[in-house]
Parts: structure tokens; C-alpha cells; sequence
């Protein structure tokens, strides 16, 4: 293979910034350049490992402009494209669905469009599409979703992805673009945003803050550590096949409930002083259209690719709970900034 010169959208985000570390860390030969708008959710803090690393450069970007992808990436030295920027946060897909479907659906056109210009310039080797299992739906109690579900997204951001995951598919068949899609489950650990449901549950019972579950927190989720995810997308890249999908997970169901006590539990030994944290735990009103289970099923990706999970749901979930205990800087300056504003309205919400 040639020496591997990748793109990585939205890299400064929680999935993308911990594929940079994967990459830059497993591989010496290998360049990355980060294109990221640096939204809320962006932050420059999560790859300040690589400041300096000739391997690593960062273009500030915002892949809804198009004349700006065009301006700045159209002669940019890549072979490989990774494209992990997106509106992520189901809850703000509800709240406000045209950032969504602006990133989501139009950034990922003008993505595509920049990858078929760099492919007939100088042969694009792929082009990574992270996508997400909830543009399957939601499942009972049974089964789990394979490469060949059929497409069911019930929020503004899983339909906005499932468009996406279509017109990626439609570049294949259309332009012959060496396209790849994945389909993974709920990711957890280093560098994720304080908003989603792991890093709130770890911060809020370290500032003895109620811990709000949507309804009955009965439903079910697929966890993923990050990092089995990051080389899992690096294993299709290299060796998956074009204008195919693969499913990552790691059979690892959990309902919400099960998570936040697992969460209470491991702060009570490590932050003894809130202890029992459970009693911080509060049912709020339940997520609009809230999907009931999401379950993975990983076969074609370890009978193709022969993909193996590194890493146990209990000793990941205890790294991430240390890594939030080791980076108080990093949440902090999160937590006092715009975000603060947002919980708590959304929080006030939950509980009128
Ligand atoms: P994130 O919200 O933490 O990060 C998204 C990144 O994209 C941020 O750095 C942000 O600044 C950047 N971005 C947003 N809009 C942009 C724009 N217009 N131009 C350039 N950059 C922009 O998200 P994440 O959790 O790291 O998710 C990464 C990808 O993985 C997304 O495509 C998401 O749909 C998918 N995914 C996430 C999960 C999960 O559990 N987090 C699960 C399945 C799939
Ligand atoms: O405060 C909370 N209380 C609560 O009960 C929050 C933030 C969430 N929840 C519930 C809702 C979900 O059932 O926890 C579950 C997980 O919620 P999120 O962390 O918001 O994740 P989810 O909506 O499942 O979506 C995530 O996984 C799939 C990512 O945010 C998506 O980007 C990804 O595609």
C-alpha cells in the first residue's frame, strides 16, 4: 500500500479525534490532516498530542460551505478520506433539525463531491463513511440489525444520517467512488461530549448533580468502546470492500438503568465522598420518539474482515470513568462555557 495520506473530518470530535490518536499512534507512516468546523462539540484540546507532529496538520472548516471544501481541499495530497463530521446529539436533532440535515445531509454531498474530484485527479483509495445503527430503527425484544435491514430512522438526526448512508451508496453506483459505509452502536469513552448519557452520569455524580433518565430508562443500547471502534474503522478501510456496508458492535446490550448504576457504583469507590451516588438518580419526562433497543449484529465484519473487540465492557468502562476523573481540565472548561446553558434548559424541560 502506498504510505497512507488521510483526511479525517470532524477530527477534533470525540469518534474523530480518537481515530487520530489511533492512527498517528499505530502507524508511523502515515499522514493526517483534520478538517473540522470546531462546532460545541469540537475542540482542539483532544488532539493537542500531535501539535507540532510533522505526521498532523488541522484546516478550520466548515463542510457546508462549499466554495470553502472546494477552495481549501481541492489540491489537498490525500488518498484516503475519513468522514466522522456530523450533528451528533439526538436530543438537539428534536430541538433544532435543520443544523442536521445542513451537516449531515449537505456536507456529506459536498464531501462526496470533493472525493469524486480527488478520484479523477489522482485516484482517491477510499472514502469512509461513520455511520450510525440508528438509521435501522428501533428493535423489540429480539434480534439485532445486520447489513441488510431495511432503513426505518425515527429522529431528525438518524433520517439525516440514513440520507447521507444513501447518497454515499448512490456515488458508488453512479460515479464508481471506492466508497465504504459503517454502521456502529453507541460509542463510550476518552473525549466524549459531557452531553451524551456515559460523560453526563460520570459528571454529573461528580458535582452530586440529579442524574435525569428518560423515562422508565428501560431502553437498550449496544456499547462500544471507542477505541475497538477507531481500529475497527481502520481494519474496513484497509481491507473492506467497496460499496459495501459493515456493521461494528460488540454484542454488549445494556439498558440505560443498568449503565447509570454500573456508573453510581464505580463513582462510589472512586469518589467515596458522594457515595451512594444512586440517590442522585431522577426518571424525567422520556426522549419524543425515543427508540426502544438498538442491537448489533458483528458477524460480517468478523467472518470477512476477521474483526475482534481488544477491550470488556468492565474494564473500558472503568478507563473512561478514569480518563473523566484524570481530565478535569478538559470537562471543566466544557462545563462553563455555552454548553452549561443548554443543560440546564434541556434539563428544565425534562422535569416540567
Ligand atoms: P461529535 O459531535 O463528538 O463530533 C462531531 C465533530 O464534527 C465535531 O468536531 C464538530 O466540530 C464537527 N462538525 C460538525 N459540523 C461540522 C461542519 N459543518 N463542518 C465541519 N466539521 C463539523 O460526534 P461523534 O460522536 O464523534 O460522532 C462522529 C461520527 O460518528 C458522526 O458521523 C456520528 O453520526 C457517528 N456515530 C456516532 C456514534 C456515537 O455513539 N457517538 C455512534 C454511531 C455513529
Ligand atoms: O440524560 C440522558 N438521560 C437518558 O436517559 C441522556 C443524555 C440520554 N438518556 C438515554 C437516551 C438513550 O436511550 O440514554 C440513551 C443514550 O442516549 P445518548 O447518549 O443521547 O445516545 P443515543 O441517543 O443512543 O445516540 C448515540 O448513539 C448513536 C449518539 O449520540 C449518536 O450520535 C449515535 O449515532
Amino acid at each position: 500500500m502506498k504510505q497512507r495520506k488521510i483526511l479525517v473530518t470532524g477530527g477534533a470530535g470525540f469518534i474523530g479525534s480518537n481515530f487520530v490518536h489511533t492512527i498517528l499512534e499505530e502507524n508511523q507512516d502515515v499522514t493526517v490532516t483534520v478538517v473540522d468546523k470546531l462546532t460545541y462539540a469540537g475542540n482542539l484540546k483532544n488532539l493537542d498530542k500531535w501539535k507540532g507532529d510533522p505526521r498532523f496538520e488541522f484546516i478550520k472548516l466548515d463542510i457546508t460551505d462549499k466554495s470553502e471544501v472546494f477552495s481549501k481541499l481541492q489540491n489537498i495530497e490525500v488518498n484516503e478520506i475519513a468522514h466522522f463530521a456530523a450533528e451528533s446529539h439526538v436530543d438537539r436533532s428534536i430541538l433544532g433539525p435543520e443544523e442536521f440535515v445542513k451537516t449531515n445531509l449537505m456536507g456529506s454531498f459536498y464531501m462526496l463531491e470533493l472525493a469524486r474530484k480527488l478520484y479523477s485527479q489522482n485516484g482517491l483509495r477510499v472514502f469512509l463513511h461513520v455511520s450510525t445503527d440508528e438509521v435501522f430503527g428501533s428493535l423489540g425484544e429480539d434480534g439485532a440489525f445486520t447489513e441488510k435491514t431495511p432503513y426505518a430512522p425515527n429522529s431528525p438526526y438518524s433520517a439525516s444520517k440514513a440520507g447521507s448512508d444513501h447518497l454515499v451508496r448512490a456515488y458508488f453506483h453512479t460515479y464508481g467512488l471506492p466508497v465504504i459505509t459503517t454502521n456502529c452502536s453507541n460509542n463510550y469513552g476518552p473525549f466524549h461530549f459531557p452531553e451524551k448519557l456515559i460523560p453526563l452520569m460520570i459528571l454529573n455524580c461528580l458535582q452530586g448533580k440529579p442524574l435525569p433518565v428518560y423515562g422508565t430508562g428501560e431502553n437498550i443500547r449496544d456499547w462500544l468502546f471507542v477505541k475497538d471502534h477507531c481500529l475497527a474503522i481502520d481494519l474496513v478501510m484497509r481491507d473492506g470492500k467497496f460499496g459495501e456496508t459493515y456493521n461494528i458492535g460488540t454484542r454488549n446490550e445494556k439498558n440505560n438503568l443498568d449503565i447509570v448504576h454500573k456508573i453510581c457504583e464505580l463513582m462510589d469507590e472512586k469518589n467515596p465522598k458522594g457515595a451512594p451516588h444512586k440517590k442522585l438518580i431522577q426518571f424525567v419526562k422520556d426522549r419524543p420518539g425515543h427508540d426502544f433497543r438498538y442491537a448489533i449484529d458483528p458477524s460480517k465484519i468478523e467472518n470477512e474482515l476477521g474483526w475482534k473487540p481488544k477491550y470488556k465492557f468492565e474494564e473500558a468502562i472503568e478507563q473512561t470513568v478514569d480518563w473523566f476523573l484524570e481530565n478535569r481540565s478538559w470537562w471543566e472548561e466544557i462545563l462553563s462555557g455555552e454548553y452549561n446553558k443548554y443543560y440546564e434548559s434541556q434539563y428544565k424541560e425534562l422535569k416540567s
